[in-house]
């Protein structure tokens, strides 16, 4: 259907003279299908995009050494049997132009393009109560409105730099690694600094070193990294691997991140030495996320045995790096393994071992300034010629918060959620009547397109269940919102994750009122999640109000 027509007709009562039945904003992973769902419904629906091309996530991150840390075959959308057909991937885990390409021929073979406005940034979204409609604003000032809005923002995509002065004066070349330009960077004899040692910094790092002239890496926390194990798959290898798609995808609807990945039952202190050493090693040596979503069931919850599992690894990296001083650095103090999302990594602490590098811990020497050379830091000034931001995001609520979303009565969400998410489901807001979150905060989280198809589905069934029948108000009920918060915040006690300060817990250190740990994330693992979205869609949602 041609939107064309409808565009800039102003909002009232009725849907046909909204702009829109549905607006989504983002076309990325979760983006693109909603888009797909959408168009299936036969609503008139359109999808606004910051960047040039589809892929959000897979868009922008294209820095050295991007690629998955899930396996490519239970990423994929699994939603069309065709698609699973006829797209084979080439490595266990793909780098990103891989998956860039995936996604553009995602749109390409469903046509998805023509219902995308791209380079366009939604600035804000203004709920009118008297028409029961969104009003959202884009970067150039024009205005569309639509019944439903519906975020696909992602979790990681409001980019922060790091609260350190003088970044912008630097002379050489630097960037944050979500704004990685398309053009290739060469690394080779140039000198380089790094700030940060999150998942994507160790990418870039283990890639870059094997090129660079000199690599100096400012590290402020460790983290527990353990190795990705990928490898190429065969013609034969994919062959048998789209033989077994069904199996695949339901064993990823059964654990609870969606990954093939899942739990030991038996608890660490039963085991003797002898046997959880094993069991360790053969994590170790799996590929993907096998040590953190794959160990024993306590690992997680319990700190003793987080301790033991932590020394594991912790004695990996001392055999892994020669200099004892350097591989203690590397060992985290102040948080055990998986307490923080593991990054996965290849050669990452070999490369502390080659002469041309350099690791500045920032809290023995912190970095003072950004100079026109490089970085000075309380010990000395390092000069570069790039300097590279793997400094992380403001994850999660983040990408609401940098849009100006006011509900009923003006209200704003980054107000709402101050002191922290309060969802439906995590779909809904209470006073955000027809805004609707495909995958936010306080929803089932993990492998991100499995937890992504079923966000949007479910979101697509709310939309179904309003215009099949006239509805033209869907809100969140104070004690749905209520019950599910309360639910979500219990769910998360006495999980040794929800203790530590890290992106998946809203921190960012950079940020004021974001230095203290909040659950962010149900907890209670997909499966659950599903069950009590499934029932409550089963049952004519009886926590929203609908009118
Ligand atoms: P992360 O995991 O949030 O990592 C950001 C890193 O940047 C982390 O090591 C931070 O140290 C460091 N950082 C941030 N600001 C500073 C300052 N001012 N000084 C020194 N170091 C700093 O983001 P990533 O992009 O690596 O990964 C995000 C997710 O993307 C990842 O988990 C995957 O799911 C994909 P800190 O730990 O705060 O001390």
């Amino acid at each position: 259907m041609d939107t064309a027509a409808e565009a800039g007709s102003a909002g009232t009562g009725a849907s046909a003279r909204l702009d829109f039945d549905a607006i989504v904003i983002g076309a990325g992973v979760t983006g693109l299908y909603q888009l797909y769902k959408l168009r299936e419904l036969g609503v008139r629906v359109r999808a606004f995009e910051a960047g040039s091309r589809v892929g959000g996530t897979w868009y922008w991150n294209r820095y050295p050494g991007a690629r998955f840390d899930s396996e490519s075959w239970t990423y994929g959308y699994a939603f069309s049997r065709e698609l699973l057909n006829e797209w084979d991937w080439s490595e266990h885990f793909a780098p990103q132009p891989e998956t860039e390409r995936y996604l553009n021929f995602v749109a390409d073979k469903f046509d998805l393009r023509r219902d995308i406005q791209f380079n366009t940034r939604v600035t804000a979204a203004h709920y009118r109560e008297d028409t029961r409609n969104w009003e959202i604003t884009l970067h150039d000032g024009s205005r569309r409105t639509t019944r439903f809005l519906v975020t696909a923002i992602g979790i990681l995509s409001a980019p922060v730099m790091p609260n350190i002065p003088g970044v912008e004066s630097f002379k050489g070349q630097s960037c944050h690694t979500h704004n990685w330009p398309k053009e290739t960077v060469s690394f080779a004899g140039k000198r380089v600094g790094i700030i940060g040692t999150g998942a994507t910094a160790v990418q870039i790092i283990q890639t870059i070193a094997k090129t660079v002239g000199h690599l100096t890496i400012f590290q402020r926390t460790p983290n527990w990294c353990a190795p990705l194990n990928n490898s190429r798959i065969s013609t034969e290898e994919m062959r048998g691997i789209r033989a077994r798609y069904g199996e695949i995808l339901a064993r990823c609807r059964e654990t609870p991140g969606c990954y093939v990945h899942s739990t030991d039952p038996r608890s660490t202190l039963n085991t003797t030495p002898e046997e959880r050493t094993a069991f360790w090693e053969k994590r170790y040596a799996s590929p993907g996320f096998g040590f953190w979503q794959g160990n024993f069931q306590d690992m997680l919850t319990d700190r003793a045995a987080n301790a033991l599992a932590s020394e594991f690894i912790a004695n990996k990296i001392r055999s892994r790096v020669h200099d004892p001083v350097v591989a203690e650095k590397l060992i985290p103090k102040d948080h055990g393994v998986g307490m923080r999302r593991q990054p996965l990594e290849t050669g990452y602490y070999e490369v502390y071992n080659q002469p041309n590098v350099e690791l500045v811990d920032v809290r023995e020497t912190p970095i003072e300034r950004v100079t026109a050379a490089g970085i000075q830091t309380s010990a000395k000034a390092h000069d570069f010629d790039i300097i590279i931001y793997a400094t992380g995001f403001d994850a999660i609520t983040g990408t609401f918060d940098r849009m100006d979303i006011r509900g009923v009565n003006g209200l704003r969400l980054k107000e709402v959620w101050a002191n922290g998410p309060q969802t439906y489901l995590g779909v809904f807001v209470q006073g955000f009547p027809n805004l609707l979150m495909a995958m936010g905060p306080h929803a089932g989280l993990g492998n991100y397109t499995r937890c992504a198809e079923y966000s949007v589905e479910w979101v697509t069934g709310v939309i179904q269940y309003a215009t099949q029948r006239g509805l033209t108000r869907v809100a969140a009920t104070a004690e749905g919102v209520r019950e599910w918060t309360d639910y979500v915040l219990g769910l998360g006690q006495g999980q040794l994750m929800n203790e530590t300060g890290s992106w998946m817990t809203g921190v960012n250190r950079n940020l004021e009122g974001k230095q203290t740990p909040r659950i962010m994330r149900y907890s209670g693992g997909h499966p659950a999640y599903r069950e009590h979205c499934d029932a409550v869609a089963a049952a004519g949602y009886p926590r929203l109000a609908l009118a």
